[in-house]
């Protein structure tokens, strides 16, 4: 295995603490699967050291016998399940948010995003083994081994899903175990949410009637108005992100690219949160004209991305290129960066937009 600095080198870092990076997005768009090397890092406190034969997962709450498990109770005790899953970022896409007005946070590109196979059990399997009981309104609050600003990272999720099939306990990422930045040795996997409410390096999960108190669950990850700004917003009043918008991002060519006239392909990703991306419309003039891109995707992934080509022809001179998906339910995404400006970055999913010259 590399070491986490030869990683970093590898990735468009961020910050170093915490450590946060993403991929250069014709890399991302390389495998449907993405290296775990390649793919984005977010962190909020510093990566906690853990060593997994002394690593336990305690389990207690509401109605809920105590456990206390180990990496081997966990693989012996119950069923291995894997799930191709896409992770994202709430804040992916921010960076082109500033073009509309300041936001608070990491600038990502378009590549705070990837795709794996999570190997684990399923956490509802744990639950169950535990005594929940199913159908009740209960949260599933999880407490990690990170700290952050004095607290450790705590979020929850509603147990319906928790109990949902595709929602898992991971000890594995394309069949290798988690790297460390990744949540080694265990982590959640909650597919179609945001990548938050997947908690890293976990060791706590409690069943309990209200969702978790963390300020990492009841203050950040909301989603405002436009007119709400740092100062004004009341974290009880925004929306708590979970289940993820419909999104596209054109990762090959690159932003600023200067290309040869003629047949030029247009590459990138789409996903539809919980949905299914049915259509992807290629611009290659701003979005007055589009045509609609192939897709790839598998059938027995629903929680993971599409991926998406086109061979555009385009003439000499400056063009922007624009994409848009299609979801299941006949939705598509807004024109305008405009529409879903919020102050905190969250959720940038407008046409994404590409400026290139072709000589
Ligand atoms: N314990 C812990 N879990 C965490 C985080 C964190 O900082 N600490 N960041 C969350 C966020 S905001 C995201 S987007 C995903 C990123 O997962 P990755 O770094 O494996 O890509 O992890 C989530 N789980
Ligand atoms: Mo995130």
């Amino acid at each position: 295995m590399s070491s986490l600095s030869e990683r970093m080198a590898r990735l468009i870092v961020h910050g170093e603490h915490p450590y946060n990076a993403e991929p250069p997005l014709p890399r991302l768009r390389a495998s449907y699967r993405t290296p775990a090397g390649d793919f984005y890092v977010r962190s909020h406190g510093d990566l906690p050291e853990i060593d997994a034969a002394t690593w336990r997962l305690s389990v207690d709450g509401e109605g809920v016998g105590p456990l206390d498990l180990s990496l081997a109770d966990l693989r012996a005790r119950f069923p291995e399940a894997t799930v191709t899953a896409t992770m994202q970022c709430a804040g992916n896409r921010r960076a082109d948010m500033r073009a509309v007005a300041p936001v608070s946070g990491d600038t990502w590109d378009a590549g705070a995003i990837g795709t794996a196979d999570w190997t684990g059990v399923r956490l509802g399997d744990v639950l169950r083994a535990a005594g929940v009981t199913p159908g009740a309104d209960l949260h599933v609050a999880f407490e990690s081994h990170d700290v952050v600003e004095g607290r450790p990272y705590g979020v929850s999720i509603a147990l319906a899903k928790a109990l949902a099939d595709e929602t898992l306990l991971a000890f594995a990422m394309n069949g290798a175990p988690l790297l460390p930045e990744h949540g080694f040795p265990a982590r959640a996997v909650v597919p179609g949410f945001a990548g938050v409410r997947s908690p890293k390096w976990l060791r706590r999960i409690t069943v309990q009637d209200h969702p978790s108190t963390n300020p990492m669950q009841a203050d950040d990850y909301k989603l405002f108005p436009p007119d709400v700004t740092a100062e004004t917003a009341d974290p009880a009043e925004g929306h708590t992100i979970e289940t993820m918008p419909l999104n596209a991002a054109i990762c090959e060519p690159p932003r600023g690219a200067r290309l040869e006239a003629g047949e030029t392909p247009v590459r990138g990703y789409a996903i539809a949160g919980d949905r299914a991306v049915v259509r992807v419309d290629v611009s290659g003039d701003g979005g007055r004209s589009w045509r609609q891109a192939t897709l790839e995707h598998e059938a027995g992934a629903p929680f993971a991305w599409t991926f998406w080509e086109i061979v555009l022809d385009l003439p000499p001179g400056e063009h922007e290129l624009a994409v848009r998906a299609w979801d299941s339910a006949g939705q598509t995404q807004p024109a305008l960066l405009d529409d879903t400006w919020n102050f905190k970055g969250y959720l940038s999913a407008s046409w994404h937009r590409v400026r290139v010259e072709v000589a």
